[in-house]
């Protein structure tokens, strides 16, 4: 449901869920070619970077042999592993279609693929991040019961007017999470995992804050949905978010943030837990405007 209330139609020839046929057999060429020269670029980079699941994933998965994959094949595994499924979609999807497909394991991904002009940097989610980005994860047992029990949240959030809060956690966590590690920060979030400088700088640019993550905390910050983010949350362990969502009373929370002042994006406060005291030079010189 939008703000106003009303529920989108879904385009022409989608489903009533959203969901449309891949039509993996129509793709081009030089779609599978964007594919392969984004999937190469960053499993070079991401030894060392991604945390052990999300590598794990992509292996089980065998994301690169089809160049664009085939959601009909990784769903036969992805099954096997967790229960989950990768359905397609247009874009896009209102909250409500979201959260329902979420809430019944079923990932909604992008089904088109960025131009080679856009490599780097694309508004609306495509192939490359929703299937490279996430479905890795979801290879994982106890991330893929977060993502399902945030499916549900969600709907709830919705039916007491506190979605804006619950989505700072899909944000800071599933888009954009960090976690510890004995060899250091990994990266979880699929927001930079699909991204190749977004991989450098979540982990070894001075710029932005990164905190331990705290549910409050983090459903009071705001986030931008344009650049680098300013702030990174850090979990000890993907339980962590399983346990915060299965062991948290939303009711009194979500009353305590119906009045509680939103943090400023790059604040650090006295109860964080600071892993890095960012400069905020990135974000002060004008982020990706001044690039
Ligand atoms: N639709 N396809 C798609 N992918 C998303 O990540 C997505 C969406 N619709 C709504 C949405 N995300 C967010 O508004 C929620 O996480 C809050
Ligand atoms: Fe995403």
């Amino acid at each position: 449901m939008s703000a106003d209330g009303v529920t989108l139609a879904p385009p022409p020839g989608a489903r009533p869920d959203w969901t449309i046929d891949q039509g993996w057999e129509h793709y081009a060429q030089a779609e599978h070619d964007v594919w392969i020269t984004l999937y190469e670029r960053q499993v070079k980079l991401l030894e060392g970077r991604a945390c052990d699941p999300f590598l794990r994933g992509l292996d089980s998965l065998d994301l690169h042999r089809t160049g664009i994959p085939d959601f009909a094949r990784i769903n036969e595994e992805l099954m096997r592993l967790t229960g989950w499924t990768v359905v397609a979609v247009p874009g896009l999807v209102p909250d409500e279609v979201f959260f329902d497909h979420l809430a019944n394991r079923r990932f909604p991904a992008g089904q088109f693929i960025r131009k080679p002009e856009q490599l780097d940097y694309l508004q609306e989610p495509d192939i490359f991040h929703d299937v490279f980005g996430h479905v890795p994860m979801l290879t994982d047992p106890t991330f893929a019961d977060y993502m399902q029990a945030y499916g549900k949240g969600g709907q709830r959030a919705m039916s007491l007017g506190r979605l804006h809060n619950l989505a700072r956690l899909y944000w800071y966590t599933v888009e954009f999470g960090l976690m510890e590690s004995p060899q250091g920060l990994r990266i979880y979030g699929a927001g930079i995992v699909s991204s190749y400088a977004e991989s450098v700088f979540a982990l070894d640019d001075p710029s932005p804050n990164r905190i331990g993550f705290d549910l409050e905390r983090v459903m009071r910050t705001p986030y931008r949905i344009d650049d680098f983010q300013q702030v990174y949350f850090v979990v000890p362990a993907l339980q962590t978010l399983l346990d915060v969502t299965t062991h948290t009373d939303f009711a009194p929370l979500y009353d305590r943030l119906a009045t509680a002042a939103d943090i400023p994006i790059a604040a650090i406060e006295p109860s964080d837990r600071v892993f890095t005291r960012g400069t905020q030079a990135y974000a002060d010189a004008g982020g990706r405007t001044a690039a």
